[in-house]
């Protein structure tokens, strides 16, 4: 067993297509857990790793789409560990990733998403960031509570060009925080607005390049309730399955992907990160079946 997502090699044999990384750090005591993601979703992998001890290819069914990760590769190169997000800034300017190889970040509460973002900038001149969240994490008050301002500051990036509050619902939100979005010309599109407005945002992603940052509570607390700020009612796993490969197909590239906000000390914790292996699984399929372009459009 090698303790790895997916039992995956951990280091790249040729030219990986994803590469995992777990992002052990939680930025404050009452979210503490969340630290600790990344290793519970690769214990949760592993029952849809190759029964045969083989990494690649991958051999993931379902009855619905076939062997959904066929035609892909991936590596998992460990855990980022940090203990403050300047630590963690560091740590992130050290990973080299293989030009083409998409990173999929898990674990940590959502003020990684900053320094998750600030890596991908390094690389990327611009591009929109997509956040599935219930929150709009916009509020000003980064020092205090990072977490839920780190769209503000992730805003900041001048690679960023836009953020996208994609399914907020609720009431722990703030208005001050999703009028000042609104200000900055982000794209606010609440959970209720989601129907109505879904083809015009597919429209906007057509030419963009893409950052998506999943943040667990996004979900129903019903399909996901391990995460901190549960937020009641909000989209199904299926919803979100049909929302996660509508918006990979008609954006123009994903460049990298969080999830986040994942706490496997609460409970139903082995419920959520399975519904969250099996979200990176498919999210993964959706972006080698657009890379591969055998989706008819
Ligand atoms: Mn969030």
């Amino acid at each position: 067993m090698r303790n790895t997502f997916l039992e995956l090699e951990s280091k790249p044999i040729g030219t990986e297509e994803f590469c995992f990384v777990g992002i052990n750090y939680c930025s404050a005591d009452y979210l503490l857990g969340v630290e600790k993601a990344a290793d519970k979703v690769r214990e949760l992998s592993f029952r849809y790793a190759n029964a045969d001890g083989s990494s690649l290819p991958f051999k993931v069914y379902s009855p619905e789409e076939g062997y959904i990760l066929k035609d892909t590769t991936a590596y998992d190169l460990g855990n980022v560990c940090a203990s403050s997000l300047e630590e963690l800034e560091t740590n992130l300017s050290k990973l080299i990733f293989q030009t083409g190889c998409i990173p999929v970040f898990v674990g940590g509460d959502h003020s990684v998403t900053y320094e998750l973002a600030k890596r991908m900038a390094v690389d990327n001149e611009e591009f929109v960031v997509l956040q599935f969240d219930a929150h709009s994490d916009f509020i000003d008050e980064y020092e205090e509570y990072p977490h839920g301002s780190v769209m503000n500051e992730t805003c900041k990036i001048p690679q960023v060009s836009k953020i996208i509050h994609f399914g907020i619902r609720g009431n722990l939100n703030c208005e001050s925080a999703i009028s000042k979005s609104r200000e900055k010309g982000n794209m606010v599109i609440p959970y209720v607005e989601i129907p109505n407005r879904f083809n015009n945002l597919l429209e906007y992603l057509k030419d963009k390049k893409l950052y998506i940052t999943f943040d667990t509570d996004f979900l129903n607390p019903i399909y996901a309730p391990a995460t901190n700020c549960l937020e009641p009612g909000g989209p199904s796993y299926e919803d979100t399955l049909k929302y996660l490969k509508e918006i990979i197909k008609s954006c123009d590239e994903i460049i990298g992907m969080d999830f986040v906000e994942y706490n496997p000390t609460c409970e139903g914790a082995v419920f959520t990160g399975t519904t969250i292996v099996n979200l990176i699984m498919e999210a993964m399929s959706y972006v080698t079946i657009k890379k591969k372009s055998y989706l008819t459009t």
